[in-house]
């Protein structure tokens, strides 16, 4: 697995910053990358031509949702991922590992697999490694991610210790089961909120050669110092010549904190989830539209904005459809949203580019605080 999946353009030279771009079967993504949630083969709300004309190099799946419905065998039998939902770009799938301890009642876990009841109707279902990535070369996304145990915050250590353990197991298991020619298995250091163990579980992952390098197991509820300090614990031990994935993870101030501590790839429902509840995202921080005060606004909903819904409509009237119940909301609010992350990428990128990324990360994160 030695392919050469990144290229990396430039060092910020007054942080641990990297530009580059990743190379999947699909097409070149540059990074550092945003990755929208289109959890059921759907980024919700917006079709897929209106993603590619929004920007969009590549967005996530999850492989637990669409075993469960509608199944990998019904996808291949389609032609693929790529085919069932007709998008061209590049697709990832999480393997399973978090949502299946975050949204099913465990019944339980070994370290041969889990058993748990379905989210949808309570149904008795097994997962292992082997078949994760079964179930993730089936759906044929250009990256796979190996199947990993996630702990919440605040964990025992003990906890934190079996499901580290437990998690490189696994990533053995899915690194000797994978055999795609073209698809690319990202290996995820656990570790929970420990320094020697985040280390350890670093070390033991790259060791096994991966094609990129995720953090799970943050943004669980731990205080954001938190998060970082993992972050930086944990990137020496990543190699240079490898994308860097911290999963879950979108909130802006976020984003910017750890591109600044050498990550390369992200993804959040936060922005599209946001969307579909009436709040902005904004150069200001964050904006509901559904507040009494922007009845007569016939401002455009964010005026440092130029997407297709700041360009036509106006706050008073995406605030009607929101409190009409109109579907059109969610879908104008979701553009907005992702165009304003994608927005930001693009400008992490310039300023890296343009070696000023710390002044950019040090202005936006000032006025994003300030409010409005
Ligand atoms: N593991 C996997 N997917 C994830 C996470 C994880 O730990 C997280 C944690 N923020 C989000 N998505 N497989
Ligand atoms: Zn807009």
């Amino acid at each position: 697995m030695a392919r050469q999946n990144f290229v990396l353009h430039k060092l910020d030279s007054t942080s641990k910053a990297r530009l580059g771009t990743l190379y999947t079967a699909h097409g070149a993504i540059k990074t550092p990358v945003f990755m929208p949630v289109g959890t059921q083969g759907t980024v919700k709300a917006v079709a897929q031509d209106r993603l590619e004309s929004l920007g969009v190099e590549i967005f996530l799946c999850n492989s637990y949702h669409l075993h469960l419905r509608p199944g990998e065998d019904l996808i291949a039998e389609a032609g693929g991922l790529h085919e069932f939902i007709s998008w061209k770009k590049s697709l990832l799938t999480d393997s399973g590992g978090y949502q299946v301890f975050s949204l099913t009642s465990l019944v339980g876990v070994s370290d041969e697999g889990v058993t748990f009841k379905s989210h949808l109707d309570g149904s008795l279902h097994h997962i292992t490694p082997e078949l994760s990535m079964e179930i993730q070369q089936k759906l044929g996304a250009d990256i796979i991610m190996a199947f990993d145990q996630c702990v919440g915050f605040p964990a025992s250590v003990q906890e934190e210790k079996v499901a580290a353990q437990r998690t490189l197991l696994w990533a053995k298991k899915c690194k000797e089961t994978f055999s795609s020619s073209w698809q690319q298995l990202f290996g995820i250091v656990q570790g929970g909120t420990q320094k020697e163990l985040r280390e350890f579980c670093a070390r033991e992952i790259v060791a096994m050669g991966f094609d990129g390098y995720a953090l799970g197991g943050l943004s669980v509820g731990e205080p954001k110092p938190l998060m970082y300090e993992m972050i930086e614990v944990v990137e020496p031990y990543l190699p240079e010549e490898k994308p860097r994935y911290l999963m879950g993870v979108g909130a802006p101030d976020d984003i910017l904190e750890a591109v600044a501590r050498g990550i390369d790839m992200f993804d959040c429902v936060l922005p599209t989830r946001n969307a579909r509840n009436g709040c902005l995202l904004t150069r200001r921080g964050k904006l509901n539209i559904t507040r009494s005060e922007f009845a007569r606004d016939f401002q455009p909903p964010d005026s440092d904005c130029s997407c297709y819904t700041c360009s036509k409509f106006s706050r008073a009237y995406l605030r009607h459809l929101f409190k009409a119940g109109e579907i059109l909301a969610a879908e104008l609010a979701t553009i907005h949203n992702l165009f304003f992350m994608l927005e930001l990428m693009r400008k992490i990128r310039e300023a890296l580019e343009g070696g000023y990324f710390q002044d950019f990360k040090q202005d936006f994160l000032a006025t994003y605080n300030s409010g409005f």
